[in-house]
């Protein structure tokens, strides 16, 4: 019975080094890259104009939902904080929840990256229904 309890031994080791290993270690293993999606600065927040003072914004990456940050006003950041991992291209789709359907909710622009290195952060601006946002991330291949 000893064999079976190394060779189970070593799968759990396997996994936890797994676990241990950053997104940048992960995509090398993998082939794939990883989008962090750091922060959104609000330029202008104007979403939610004649309602309240701030939009309410939230990311869809590859259609994967970030938490949301109410009430973000002009000169205001959002942090995501997220880390997604894709192969090819990438999707970042900014939105003002409207507290309904995804559908109510207000495009605030959005981009996509490939799976390129960025060499460190890229801030890229966008504009939808009323507002303007600089979107800071990278990308680690
Ligand atoms: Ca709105
Ligand atoms: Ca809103």
């Amino acid at each position: 019975m000893s064999n079976i309890s190394t060779s189970s031994n070593s799968v759990v080791e396997q996994e936890q080094l797994f676990t241990d290993l950053t997104p940048e270690q992960g995509a090398v293993i993998e082939g794939g890259a990883w989008l962090y999606l750091y922060k959104a600065t609000a330029i202008k927040a104007g979403a939610d104009f004649g309602w309240s003072n701030g939009d309410d914004v939230y990311a869809r990456i590859n259609g994967d939902k970030t938490s949301t940050t109410n009430d973000v006003d002009t000169g205001e950041t959002a942090n995501f904080s997220k880390w997604k991992q894709f192969s090819g291209t990438a999707s970042i789709n900014l939105f003002d929840s409207d507290g309904g359907l995804a559908g109510d909710d207000d495009s605030l622009g959005g981009f996509t990256v490939g799976s390129t290195p960025t060499n460190g952060y890229v801030t890229t601006r966008i504009s939808g229904s009323g507002s303007t946002y600089d979107v800071t991330y990278a990308v680690y291949a």
